[in-house]
């Protein structure tokens, strides 16, 4: 076997989705080295669809970095939330109720492809189909990543700081012994069945409450939708055919003349929460799906990971650049108090639009509590508020 080749960096980065490239994206704007390692090729990555908010912390964070223009081109924005509620729309004006921050509709797959152009075009090195990827010594001052090339010639590269960018089912958080995390995972017993479609998108993200279940259409794109709507946990996949989606979506919205169009890619989300404490170990800092999944109530998980990204890139920043260690040693602590807030975000909203549909979802009393919830978003400016601020990420 051919001997690894050795190199040397500042941060190793184990992941090229969007926690990954942002932090290779800031680090190189503080002219900071880098090397990001994926196990996947270049044309997987870039068509993996998923989320489609870019929240308005993430985007005031591309333009403090000077990143806006190669990032957020096109991205369409949007100010209003709309809840339809059992059939009828009710608009909540959610960028005025924040002060004017509100998300920009800006698919995952977009914002990736965009990253990784800004990456390259600014020499940053990133590497795909890396294979066996393994951390050595992570609690170690001098950690070592190891892999194999496409061509099967092993490599390693020792550095500074590990970002296990890899999300929840990659190597990082296995690397850390298991009495080292104590892990906090939960399951909200629900099933959320998710479609992409080529359907027109919504004039405004809606959520659609009723005592058919609940279903929510968003934009992904000038003329693909996504949907989602409440099922039972574990819900067989082949019970949905398209008609049957359509049909319940007609239902739920309220809108029998919603146009039916390709399905082009359908699953069974598991609503389920996972947070491990602490997000470090050693030299090793967990980001993004590697150290918390949260449920897709609420557009947060991408979020999340692009804002853990920023924190770290400001941490070996000031590290490197300062000689001050404290951001990096607090750096667990700062991303999970933000986690903890958008977990209880996301578990709220939950509760209110599931109970407040069908009533024997969570029985009566419930089914009252959650609509009175809904409502008081549109009678108190200062629960209208929180809600917005919370929907910009801003809170
Ligand atoms: P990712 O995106 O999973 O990227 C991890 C990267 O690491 C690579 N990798 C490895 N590389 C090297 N060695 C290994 N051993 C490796 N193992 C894995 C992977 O190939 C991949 O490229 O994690 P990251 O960067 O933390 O980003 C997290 C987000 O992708 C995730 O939170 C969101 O997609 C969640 N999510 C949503 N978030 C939102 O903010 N708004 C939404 O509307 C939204 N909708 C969704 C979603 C997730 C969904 N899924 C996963 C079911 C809708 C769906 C359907």
């Amino acid at each position: 076997m051919s001997e690894a080749a050795h190199e040397t960096t500042t941060v190793a980065i184990i992941g090229a989705g969007p926690a990954g490239l942002t932090l290779a994206n800031l680090l190189r704007t503080a002219g900071l080295d880098c090397v990001v390692v994926e196990r996947q090729s270049r044309a997987y990555v870039e068509q993996r669809q998923r989320a489609g908010v870019l929240e308005h912390r993430a985007a005031r964070m591309f333009e403090e970095w000077g990143l806006a223009d190669r990032v957020l081109q096109d991205s369409r924005t949007d100010g209003v939330q709309e809840f339809r509620v059992d059939g009828r729309p009710r608009f909540l004006p959610i960028a005025d109720l924040a002060g004017g921050k509100f998300g920009r509709i800006l698919p995952q797959q977009f914002l990736v492809q965009r990253l990784i152009t800004a990456f390259q075009e600014d020499g940053g090195d990133l590497r795909f189909g890396c294979e066996d990827v393994t951390l050595e010594r992570p609690g170690s001052e001098r950690p070592v990543v190891t892999y194999r090339d496409e061509d099967g010639r092993p490599h390693e590269i020792e550095a500074d700081y590990l970002a296990g960018c890899d999300g929840f089912h990659g190597v990082s958080r296995r690397s850390v012994p298991e009495a080292e995390q104590t892990i906090y995972a939960y399951d909200h017993g629900i099933g959320w069945f998710t479609v992409l479609a080529d359907v027109p998108p919504p004039r405004h993200p809606m959520f659609a409450v009723s005592a058919h279940g609940f279903a929510a259409h968003f934009p992904r794109g000038p003329r693909s939708s996504r949907f989602y709507l409440q099922c039972a946990p574990g819900e067989d996949l082949d019970a949905w055919d398209d008609r049957r989606i359509f049909d319940q979506l007609r239902l739920r919205i309220g809108d029998p003349d919603l146009p039916a169009g390709a399905v082009l890619e359908k699953a069974v989300v598991d609503m389920r929460s996972f947070v491990v404490d602490p997000m470090s170990y050693g030299r090793l800092f967990l980001v993004g799906d590697a150290a918390h999944i949260i449920t897709p109530m609420g557009g947060k998980g991408m979020n999340l990971a692009l804002a853990d990204a920023e924190v770290l890139a400001k941490a070996v920043r000031s590290a490197v650049r300062d000689g001050d260690p404290q951001p990096l040693r607090d750096y667990s602590k700062t991303c999970l108090d933000r986690t903890w807030s958008y977990q209880e975000f996301s578990r709220w909203m939950t509760e209110m639009l599931h109970d407040s549909g069908d009533p024997a979802t969570s029985g009566p009393f419930r089914h009252k509590i959650a609509r009175a919830r809904l409502d008081r978003l549109f009678t108190s400016p200062n629960a209208g508020g929180l809600f917005s601020d919370l929907m910009a990420g801003e809170a």
